[in-house]
């Protein structure tokens, strides 16, 4: 028999979340929104609700902001029985698995809705076939454009089944790993695989651990709640199937080969590859217990024994893909990292001036708790209707309240920006003079993300040579497994970015993590600066720059000096519009300075405006 869980928060927002999704569905105002709020609520608390539910009950539920009551009673039953009477009925009067269709990019509710409505598509399955059919084209406001873009969407969910976002596992990890820890007998808990790479998706999880009763934690893992099949069962490895839809393997080991187990299943096996290559040239053996010169054990405990046994440096992680590391490693030239938690700015942050969740002042009281000195307030702009983007009128007004804050605050500094469109053609939707009184100009593609690639990426291009603009936001503006990277000539970009002395940025929301490692690899090689967003809408998003951000940022080989934002704010501008300055783009002269050169500490842009 399986213990008894309490829904965990996740588990609840998500419930809430599907509640608005029907709601959206069924064309209903203003519900959806609340629901989608209490959803975010529920999901960056710090509590567990069950808790919460548990002693005050009702009441105590309605007390957290952003729940009413309505919603908060809700949030009672699913908490009491793991079922909401209101979603039962949605499901009922809409039978569709809307969770599923709004997978797929470019399908919101209402039009799962009308699918349902006209051609009774209920999943992705059918979906697919009223598409293949050309059924769907001939519905009202379908075309042909829009059945071979759900086409599209279907391919790339299908690409990536199976594998789930880094940010959607972690968390889980993290929580199975710290109940293992609590297990009678256990020594050592380590994650291996691609989730200690901190790979952007993951097939499945992998745990490692050192017990003195393996046979306990091999039953204590085959009964965690979340498990909803057992496909082996040993005293050194237990695979499972866990109802988030991913496998889970465990395997204890022996303390004296702990660094050698951990070694070889962190991986990735193009590592553990090349590592053996090495290991036989030295005409040694290495496998999951450790390192040997014939019979005699050289090492096993620890990584860095078994690294070091080899004649290698440490390799952190991140870089196990057999990109290179373990010739860096032979000649002691692998990169110092950037460290996690050496962020202290955070540049991409919205509001609910646009489609934040929170107000500046909120958002900048929780990027202080987090240890940062400064953000960047980075609303979207005009053209994003679907975001209430600010004209150039709100967003004077949103400068004049920044400014007035910053006045109100010590040892943090409020920066006033914009996420700005880049329009079709690369122009911005904001003019000029405006764009001249902010702190930081990010500039993003939000629309036209099928542009062949010599038009995204002469349009990406001019963007960046508009002396205002300082980064460039998510620069290939994918959605992991939902919508393609644009086509854009990265190696141009990078080209060009150095040459304007424009930053690029590695945006680390999950379903984002762009630019990715491999991008950010190439913009360090080539001497571009990065910033580490979180790209936030919600206080709960800040950590995701450090958690993710610099996850992908070691990814791709980058030091803290690659990153701007782990300087403080002053260091920040002045890195930020020198490198504009020393950039040739306004001077007409073609002469190519590496930025980062000059450093008078003087605002350069309005200087070389004025
Ligand atoms: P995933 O789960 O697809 O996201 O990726 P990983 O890297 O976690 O792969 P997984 O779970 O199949 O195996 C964990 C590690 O175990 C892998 O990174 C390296 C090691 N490993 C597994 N199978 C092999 C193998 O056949 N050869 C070698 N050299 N290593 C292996
Ligand atoms: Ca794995
Ligand atoms: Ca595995
Ligand atoms: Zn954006």
């Amino acid at each position: 028999m399986k213990k008894h869980r309490p829904p965990r928060n996740d588990e609840v927002a998500r419930a809430l979340r599907e509640i608005a999704l029907y709601l959206e569905a069924e064309g209903i105002a203003f519900k959806p929104r609340a629901y989608e709020k209490a959803a975010y609520a529920v999901a960056s608390l710090d509590r567990p609700l069950h808790e919460i539910d548990a002693e005050a009950g009702l009441r105590g539920i309605e007390e957290i902001p952003s729940i009413g009551k309505g919603i908060a009673k809700k949030i009672h039953q699913f908490l009491t029985s793991r079922r909401i009477d209101e979603l039962e009925h949605l499901r009922t009067a809409l039978p569709v698995d809307l969770v599923q269709l709004t997978g797929v990019e470019g399908l919101g509710p209402k039009m799962a809705k009308a699918l349902y409505d006209s051609l009774d598509v209920k999943n992705l399955a059918e979906l697919e076939c009223a598409c293949r059919e050309g059924a769907v084209q001939k519905l009202p406001h379908f075309g042909v454009k829009s059945e071979q873009k759900l086409l599209r969407g279907i391919e790339l969910l299908k690409q990536n089944a199976g594998r789930h976002p880094l940010g959607d596992v972690l968390p889980l990890a993290r929580e199975i790993e710290a109940r293992l820890r609590e297990v009678k007998g256990v020594r050592c808990v380590e994650i291996a695989g691609s989730i200690r790479r901190r790979k952007e998706t993951i097939g499945d999880l992998d745990f490692l651990v050192v017990a003195d009763d393996p046979a306990r934690v091999s039953e204590f893992f085959a009964e965690l709640p979340e498990v909803v099949n057992v496909h082996a069962h040993g005293e050194s490895k237990t695979s499972v199937r866990l109802a988030a839809g991913l496998d889970a393997d465990l395997r204890t080991v022996p303390e004296e080969s702990f660094g050698a187990a951990l070694t070889y299943f962190t991986g990735s096996k193009d590592h553990n590859v090349a590592l053996r290559r090495i290991t036989q040239e030295k005409k040694l053996k290495l496998n999951e217990y450790g390192v040997f010169r014939g019979e005699k054990k050289l090492a096993g405990r620890t990584e860095a024994d078994v690294y070091a046994a080899l004649g290698l440096a440490y390799v952190p992680p991140e870089l196990r893909e057999d990109r290179g590391e373990i010739d860096a490693a032979r000649e002691q030239k692998l990169p110092h990292l950037i460290e996690y938690g050496s962020l202290r700015g955070d540049l991409q942050i919205q509001t609910d001036w646009t489609d934040g969740a929170a107000s500046i002042e909120d958002m900048a009281a929780a990027a202080k708790r987090l240890g940062l000195e400064y953000i960047a307030i980075t609303d979207h702009t005009r053209d994003l209707s679907v975001a209430h983007g600010n004209d150039e009128e709100r967003l004077l007004a949103q400068i004049a309240a920044i400014r007035k804050l910053n006045q109100g605050l010590a040892g943090f500094r409020i920066l006033a920006g914009a996420e700005v469109n880049i329009r079709k053609d690369g122009t911005l939707d904001i003019a000029d003079e405006v764009l001249a009184q902010l702190d930081v100009v990010g500039v993003a593609v939000h629309s036209l993300f099928q542009q062949p690639r010599e038009e995204m990426t002469r349009r990406v291009l001019r963007a960046i040579e508009n002396p205002h603009v300082d980064i460039l936001f998510h620069p290939t503006a994918r959605d992991i497994g939902k919508r393609e990277p644009v086509d854009l000539d990265i190696d141009a970009l990078i080209e060009a970015a150095h040459r304007t002395g424009t930053v690029l940025e590695i945006d680390a929301m999950p379903k984002r993590l762009d630019l990715k490692d491999e991008h950010v690899r190439k913009a360090v090689a080539a001497g571009v600066k990065l910033v580490i967003d979180s790209d936030a809408h919600h206080p709960h998003h800040l950590a995701y720059a450090d958690e993710f951000g610099v996850a992908v940022a070691r990814r791709g080989w980058a030091r803290a000096a690659d990153v701007i934002n782990t300087l403080p704010v002053g260091e920040f501008l002045r890195q930020l519009k020198d490198g504009r300055r020393g950039a040739a783009k306004d001077s007409g002269s073609g002469r190519k300075t590496p930025q980062g050169k000059t450093s008078t500490g003087k605002t350069a842009k309005g200087k070389r405006r004025g």
